[in-house]
Parts: structure tokens; C-alpha cells; sequence
């Protein structure tokens, strides 16, 4: 039986990853615009645009019960603030959006068969929650939610697995199963062979950080960190919260994403009683907690739930 507070956990997890991994994110530039962006008026750490996308998709299903696309796409657009720290293509395609072109016209504009960022598996965690126990619906969920933005095939398939990744979290399988069940749901070699390395350094308790980047990567492409985010979710799923969140910062590169992405996995599995304090430091985690309970009251009662 999956809790309401692992809906909570999860979230929580998906917000707390991104904040405090967001000061630690790219280069000495990036670092130092969000030294002066990073925080709210009364103190607050910011979430990034995978938060805020997350959240588009949660307001989006719980008015739509279904992923109606139009709506989704205009529910991302209207939220969008470039001090978010969103994508280049994701935002250039946002702002194309809000002045009334169509998502259909312009998502494989930038590049030709559309973003392979992680931008569409940052969210995905979402889709889990909307479809905890229908794994049909919840992978062509997964397609519509991502070719709004990430039409590429690379950008799906690292959401669809991060994805099912949350759902099978939530039922508390072993790291073994969860992992022979997403090598078998991956459509490239690029991903079943990151699956197969992660099964194996899950295995080596001193493997070293540099290893998991040449291997798994730590970049903003879709190949390059969702492996990775599911790698820590699982060796640190037994473990608090901001030992996790220490390895990933010291992972360097897209920090907020991957700790977002472990975060929410990790969240999934733990639910949110230990990192509920943490999550305070959190800009409206008030608001991110009823999501949850919203989403998680919405699916209690469905078929296999
Ligand atoms: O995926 P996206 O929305 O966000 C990526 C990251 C996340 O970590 C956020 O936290 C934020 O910091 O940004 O952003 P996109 O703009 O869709 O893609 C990100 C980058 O991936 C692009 O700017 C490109 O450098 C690269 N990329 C591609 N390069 C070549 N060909 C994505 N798709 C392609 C491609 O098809
Ligand atoms: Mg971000
Ligand atoms: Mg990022």
C-alpha cells in the first residue's frame, strides 16, 4: 500500500534536491547569479524551473484528470520567469508560447527532433504520482507530457525511466528488481548499458565520484544525468536524506537536477517525516505538501491503488 506520505516525500524530495542543489549548479557564472538570485525576500532558498515545471504538472492533471497538452503547455508558459534558471530551448520555446504560437510548431524548432535535456524526466516524478499503479497510462503520460518540450527520443526515454523508476520506488522493490525492471523498459543501448554500470557500482561501496561521471555523466542531457539521479536514489535509499545530497553537490555539474531527480526517487521509497524540517528552508513547501496530499486523495480509490 503506497501512504500519503510518500506522496509528501516525494515532492518534498523533487523540491529540496532542487533548491539546495541549485547554489552548486555549472560554472562560476551560474554560481554566482544564483548567490544573488537564490534566495526570497524572507530568506528563503528559490527552487529552479524543475520545481516549478513539476508544479505546472501537478495544477495541470488535478484540473484536467488526464494530460491535456494544450492546457499543459499553457499552464508551463504562464509560469515562466527566466530567474528560474530554466533551459535554453525550454525557455526560448515558453516565450514563444505565452505570445500565442502553437507547442506543435515550435517544439523541434531549436533542434531537429526536439530537446534531449533532462528537462522532461525533471518532472516526471509528477506522473508517477498521477498514475501510481497504471503503468500503460503512465508511460504514454510520459510521452505527452515531454514532446511539449523534449520531443527527442533520448529526452523521453530518460523521463519514462525516471518515471517508472518513482512508481516501482513507491512499492519498495529491491534495487536488483527495480533495476532488471528498467533495463528491460529501456528502448536505447546508451541507457541499458548506464543501467547495467549501475547495477554494478551499486555493488562497490568505494567506487569513486569520478567513475560515476565518466559513466554515467552529470551533464543537462537526459543520457547524461538520469541514470545517475537513480543511482543515488538507490544507494542512498537506506540513508538520510543529505548524505545523498552531499554526493551529488560533490558530483558538480547539473546539481539541481540530479539531486531533484534522486531526491524525489529517495522521497518515494523514505516518505517525508525526516526531511520535513529541511524542507522549511524551502520557498512555499506549504503549497508543494498539499499537491501531494491533492494528488495522492485523487488516485486513493482508483483500481490497484
Ligand atoms: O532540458 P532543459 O529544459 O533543462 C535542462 C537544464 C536543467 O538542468 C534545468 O535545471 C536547467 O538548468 O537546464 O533545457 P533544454 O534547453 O531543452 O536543453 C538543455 C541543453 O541540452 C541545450 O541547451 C543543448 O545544449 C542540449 N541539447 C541538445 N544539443 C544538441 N542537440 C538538447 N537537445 C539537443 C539536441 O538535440
Ligand atoms: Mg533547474
Ligand atoms: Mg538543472
Amino acid at each position: 500500500m503506497i501512504s500519503m506520505d510518500q506522496y509528501k516525500g516525494c515532492f518534498l524530495g523533487l523540491a529540496i534536491g532542487d533548491a539546495f542543489g541549485a547554489p552548486y549548479e555549472g560554472g562560476p557564472l551560474e554560481r554566482l547569479l544564483w548567490k544573488a538570485i537564490g534566495k526570497t525576500k524572507d530568506g528563503k532558498l528559490r527552487y529552479t524551473d524543475d520545481t516549478q515545471m513539476a508544479i505546472d504538472l501537478a495544477k495541470s492533471f488535478l484540473y484536467n484528470s488526464t494530460i491535456n497538452q494544450d492546457h499543459l503547455a499553457h499552464t508551463f508558459a504562464e509560469s515562466y520567469q527566466w530567474s528560474r534558471g530554466y533551459g535554453p530551448s525550454t525557455s526560448q520555446l515558453l516565450k514563444l508560447i505565452k505570445r500565442g504560437v502553437h507547442w506543435k510548431e515550435i517544439n523541434k524548432k531549436k533542434f531537429k527532433t526536439g530537446s534531449f535535456g533532462n528537462g522532461a524526466a525533471m518532472r516526471a516524478p509528477i506522473l508517477a504520482m498521477c498514475f501510481p499503479s497504471n503503468t500503460h497510462e503512465l508511460l504514454n503520460s510520459v510521452i505527452r507530457s515531454a514532446e511539449i518540450t523534449h520531443a527527442h527520443p533520448l529526452g523521453i526515454e530518460g523521463a519514462k525511466l525516471i518515471a517508472l523508476a518513482t512508481q516501482i520506488a513507491f512499492q519498495k522493490f529491491s534495487n536488483e528488481a527495480i533495476l532488471e525492471y528498467l533495463f528491460r523498459q529501456c528502448d536505447s543501448k546508451d541507457y541499458k548499458s548506464k543501467i547495467t554500470f549501475c547495477a554494478e557500482a551499486l555493488k562497490q561501496s568505494d567506487i569513486k565520484l569520478r567513475k560515476i561521471i565518466s559513466n554515467l555523466g552529470n551533464g543537462i542531457a537526459a543520457p547524461q544525468s538520469c541514470v545517475t539521479a537513480i543511482y543515488f536514489s538507490l544507494k542512498f535509499r537506506n540513508q538520510e536524506f543529505d548524505s545523498m545530497l552531499d554526493q551529488v553537490i560533490k558530483l558538480g555539474g547539473d546539481t539541481d537536477t540530479i539531486s531533484s531527480m534522486a531526491g524525489a526517487i529517495w522521497g518515494a521509497f523514505n516518505g517525508s517525516l525526516s526531511i520535513k524540517n529541511k524542507a522549511k528552508a524551502v520557498e512555499r513547501s506549504n503549497e508543494i505538501i498539499k499537491f501531494a496530499e491533492k494528488l495522492f486523495i485523487k488516485q486513493e480509490g482508483q483500481p490497484g491503488f
